[in-house]
């Protein structure tokens, strides 16, 4: 497919020449360093050793006072508290650590996670009726209630206080709760905005901990939890979440809880230890990153909430026990095998589907529908296709006599817009800019498909149909040794807001060694290993790995010019460690 590079903005300046001579550094980290909005010594210094003491104080979040005081008049009293959250990953992460935090503290405590089917996402009557039966009288919302207006004054007339700690954005009136933490509210000076649902259970659990003068340290088990809800709520790894995420980060690679580690061993990413040591604990092979958070750990957390209930992922990471720990991982692993078995073969008739209709070939937009697709996977395929053609996508199922599904869009393109304009075709719908839902009646389908791709066709810009790469800096091969790599390593953790610095470099050639290598009956996508080189100069070759674009390999054989867009990382074999680059796309000079 093609892809548009996007070169961001760089170039000698007063703060790059400055921050290059101050850290010693090259121009082209300096230039990074300014384009993540640093500028100076200290700035740096903050951005390549985070410390947990530079955490925001939790006590400049609104109503957090009013929280600790209701927390500790229920622990002082006994009374019942139930800590509620959704059933996806930041939400169980998040009841999953103020629960076992407050559970420590000899609390009178259980948790509720909604179905996802019966009470969909966010606080639910029934969760309220829940709690009102089995006497609970102070209910601590995590990662949703911002909106839940009438649901809180339905469990306040039962005499049920509700805190509220979310990060979703407020709308004009807020939920008559005990106390609402949100550093999204107008009226919260909160340094920091972005914060995941978990991360707000954080700040909640430290300042508890700084209101009963219990050390820091208290809080160290939880950092795990954060990182992964920070990974897999996608929030920007910027500012506070970059500190939490780095030291989370840490306790996952050195001292994981059990449910995590049990999670990584099913997933094959742990070594097993010799059969001779009779348990099957082992050391990590390489050090874990946001990414496998995000594909490995996230994935298997969610299926147990998208198949059967999100109350199987709290309680595996709750569990003080591997061995207990292990047989629920198990069990998720084997739900996450089922959910990846629905959704690759939901993905594969769709894209048959695509390929036998030749009319979606001149469309701008994917709208799929098969009545057996499982609810819980059409958001996977619709992402999938979205990755396939590159356009808006919606892919439906049949649900409670109603046709139901999820949508994905491209870069710069709102599909939640665009499904408004269809509103009069829709039962329901809701979502943002890049994902919705929505469901219609049976009959609406056809009309829904041409008006769908009608609004689309009228309002989108055709370049938003190619996909886009956004490009740090062009750099000559020259630049990059191993000090360059040291320094650019310490970027990490990586993710939205600091993303792993990609380089563009212009006008090479092979040196005569590629190859395609993998297994794909496709020769097209199997990977090319090639080693690259400026051809005016013999020096600085450099070994790269291109993952499926064996579509290249003819012309590259042949000698041609070619530029490419790339990561640097580092490559393990054999017991030597080698740098590479890693290609995300080629660019043949005709
Ligand atoms: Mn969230």
């Amino acid at each position: 497919m093609l892809k548009r590079w996007v070169v961001k903005e760089y170039g000698e300046n007063e703060a790059v020449t400055k921050l290059s001579r101050e850290l010693g550094i090259d121009s082209v980290l300096a230039n990074l360093l300014v384009q993540r909005g640093i500028t100076d010594f200290n700035g740096a210094k903050r951005f390549f050793r985070p410390e947990l003491s530079h955490l925001h104080d939790p006590f400049l979040m609104k109503d957090m006072d009013k929280a600790i005081d209701r927390i500790h008049r229920a622990l002082e009293t006994k009374e019942k508290i139930l800590v509620y959250g959704d059933y996806d990953v930041d939400g169980t992460t998040a009841v999953a650590l103020v629960y076992s935090f407050l559970k420590d503290l000899n609390a009178n405590i259980d948790f509720y996670i909604p179905d996802r089917y019966a009470e969909g996402y966010g606080v639910s009557y029934m969760g309220i009726d829940y709690a009102c039966a089995h006497n609970y009288s102070l209910v601590i919302a995590l990662d949703c209630g911002i909106k839940a207006i009438e649901k809180i004054s339905y469990a306040r007339s039962f005499g049920i206080d509700f805190i509220i700690g979310d990060h979703h954005r407020p709308g004009d009136t807020l939920p008559d709760a005990v106390a609402v933490l949100d550093a999204k509210r107008a009226d919260c000076a909160y340094p920091y905005k972005e914060l995941s649902g978990c991360g707000v259970g954080f700040k909640l659990i430290q300042a508890y901990c700084q209101q009963y003068n219990m050390p820091f340290e208290r809080l160290h088990p939880y950092l795990d939890l954060v990182v992964v809800s920070i990974a897999a709520d996608i929030v920007p790894i910027t500012g506070e979440n970059r500190i939490l995420a780095y030291f989370g980060l840490k306790k996952i690679n050195s001292n994981p809880r059990p449910g995590l580690e049990a999670i990584l061993q099913v997933s094959n990413v742990l070594r097993r230890k010799p059969p001779d040591i009779n348990d099957d604990r082992g050391v990590f092979t390489r050090e874990l990153t946001i990414s496998d958070l995000v594909f490995v750990v996230g994935p298997r957390i969610n299926a147990a909430g998208r198949l059967e209930s999100g109350r199987n992922s709290v309680e595996l990471l709750i569990s003080t026990s591997y061995e207990e720990a292990k047989v629920l991982a198990s069990a998720i692993n084997d739900i996450n095998n089922e959910r990846r078995h629905l959704d690759n073969q939901a993905t594969t008739e769709a894209l048959e589907m695509i390929l036998a209709d030749p009319t979606y070939a001149s469309k701008k937009t994917t709208v799929v529908y098969n009545p057996e697709w499982h609810k819980g996977v059409v958001g996977i395929v619709a992402s999938r296709l979205t990755d396939n053609y590159y356009r808006p996508t919606v892919v439906l199922t049949k649900s409670n006599g109603l046709i139901t599904g999820s949508a994905r869009s491209v870069k710069n393109f709102d599909v939640y817009d665009a499904i408004d304009a269809c509103s009069d075709l829709l039962e329901h719908f809701g979502g943002h800019t890049y994902a919705a839902g929505l469901s219609m009646k049976e009959e609406n389908l056809e009309a829904f498909t041409k008006k769908f791709e009608r609004i689309v066709d009228e309002s989108i810009d055709m370049s938003m149909l190619v996909p886009e790469i956004e490009v740090d800096m062009e750099i000559r091969l020259s630049t990059i040794n191993t000090r360059f790599y040291r320094i650019l390593k310490q970027f990490a953790p990586f993710g939205p807001g600091n993303m792993s610095p990609v380089f563009l470099t212009n006008g090479l050639v092979d040196t005569g060694v590629v190859r395609l290598v993998g297994k794909n009956e496709d020769p097209l996508r199997n990977h090319l290993k090639l080693t690259v080189i400026h051809p005016d100069e013999s020096s600085y070759p450099q070994p790269a790995i291109a993952f499926q674009q064996g579509e290249y390999y003819s012309k590259i054989a042949e000698g041609q010019l070619f530029s490419i867009v790339y990561h640097v990382e580092q490559n393990e074999w054999n017991g030597t460690t080698t740098l590479q680059l890693n290609i995300k796309d080629i660019k043949i000079i005709p």
